[in-house]
């Protein structure tokens, strides 16, 4: 089979990625390169740790890149800085990591004529109305609103020029939010989940009215690997489930899942910039390539997320006081 080259594979999604991918091939090679930032951890594919080669190393690192590339089949690039409060702070590192890393990665798989699957999000199409039923589409507007999404809207870019221009076999796939186990506490779910098991308050921005489309990570990894397998070489496919929820409500059902009043929770000034609605049409791939979420049903992933939360606080509870450090800074 196929040897897979994963970038960020040491992330919440790429280390989820790597599980499923070793589930679906069990014989299969796979390599991670990982510059484990603070959001990259080597125990998120301790129980793979023997079944895959662990490569830390930058993807910006050109020399490296190119014979990881040359050695492996196909790139899957999972590899960023993803959070978007973070770039609103600190925008650099996001034009490093993922406007120059994919510009790196592009040139080798140019070089080595290989097949490349590049991760991208729902955000670089900005801002849907809030009321209305309106979804992102393959041919939506590249309408970015934050250092994050900008710099991830640039890096599709890049991939589409690479795909014109050199005839780069790639693929781009853009999914909703994503929820479910190894997610760092910095994202919405997993600070508020912490935040109620430390016996602390949960913090929703603004009036909370903001939606978003939550996909369990495993059914975007299966959409992944499904796209790497039989998706079409310069093709673009949205992943979301279906399930869309304001802030304000994804909460409540969180505090009630934990056992806590509904409205125990306190509100903090909003995100500059703050996207009110994201929503995708998955048509496309549900057609195509067959694609289905097989965790439809959010209160139920959630619960199990939350389980998953609760029986391991070995893992997020080192990255918790720093994280909350951040947001005070920045207020929220
Ligand atoms: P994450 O922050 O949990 O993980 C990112 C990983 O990339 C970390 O392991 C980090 O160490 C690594 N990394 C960062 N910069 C690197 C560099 N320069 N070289 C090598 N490794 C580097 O992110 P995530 O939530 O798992 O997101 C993974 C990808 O999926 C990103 O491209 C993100 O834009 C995209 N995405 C995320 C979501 C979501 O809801 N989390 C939704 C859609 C798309
Ligand atoms: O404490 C919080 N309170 C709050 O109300 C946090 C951390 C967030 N929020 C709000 C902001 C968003 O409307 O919750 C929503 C979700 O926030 P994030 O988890 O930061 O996700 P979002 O900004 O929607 O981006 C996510 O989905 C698309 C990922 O972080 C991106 O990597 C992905 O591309």
């Amino acid at each position: 089979m196929a040897h897979l080259l994963v970038t960020g594979g040491a992330g919440f999604i790429g280390a989820n990625f790597v599980r499923r991918a070793l589930a679906a091939d069990p014989g299969g090679r796979l390599t991670v390169l990982d510059a484990l930032t603070y959001a990259g951890n080597r125990a998120n594919l301790a129980e793979v740790a023997d079944r895959i080669r662990f490569v830390p190393g930058d993807v910006c690192d050109a020399e490296l890149v190119d014979g990881l590339v040359r050695d492996c089949d196909v790139v899957v690039h999972f590899a960023a800085e993803s959070h978007v409060d973070n770039s609103l702070h600190d925008p650099r590192p996001f034009l490093r990591s993922n406007v120059e890393g994919t510009f790196v990665l592009l040139e080798a798989v140019r070089r080595h004529d290989r097949r490349l699957h590049h991760i991208s999000t729902d955000e670089v199409f900005g801002s849907l109305p809030l009321h209305g039923s309106e979804r992102f589409t393959e041919d939506s507007r590249y309408d970015p609103s934050s250092p994050y999404s900008a710099t991830k809207a640039a890096a599709d870019m890049l991939v589409r020029a690479w795909v014109r221009a050199y005839g780069v076999r790639a693929t781009l796939s853009y999914c909703a939010n994503n929820y479910g186990p190894y997610q760092n506490v910095e994202k919405f779910l997993p600070r508020q989940i912490t935040n109620v098991l430390l016996g602390r308050r949960p913090k929703l921005y603004g009036t909370g009215e903001n939606v978003r489309e939550w996909t369990h990570v495993d059914d975007h990894n299966d959409a992944v690997l499904r796209i790497v397998a039989d998706g079409r070489p310069g093709e673009t496919y949205l992943i979301g489930s279906g399930a869309q929820w304001s802030n304000r409500a994804l909460l409540e059902l969180t505090l009630s899942l934990l056992g806590r009043p509904v409205d125990d929770y306190d509100t903090v000034p909003d995100r500059p910039g703050h996207d009110l609605r994201y929503a995708v049409d998955s048509g496309r791939i549900r057609r195509e390539l067959g694609w289905r979420p097989r965790h439809p049903d959010l209160p139920e992933g959630l619960a199990r997320t939350i389980d998953w939360y609760r029986c391991n606080e070995w893992w997020w509870r080192p990255q918790k006081d720093a994280t909350e450090a951040r947001y005070l800074a920045i207020g929220r």
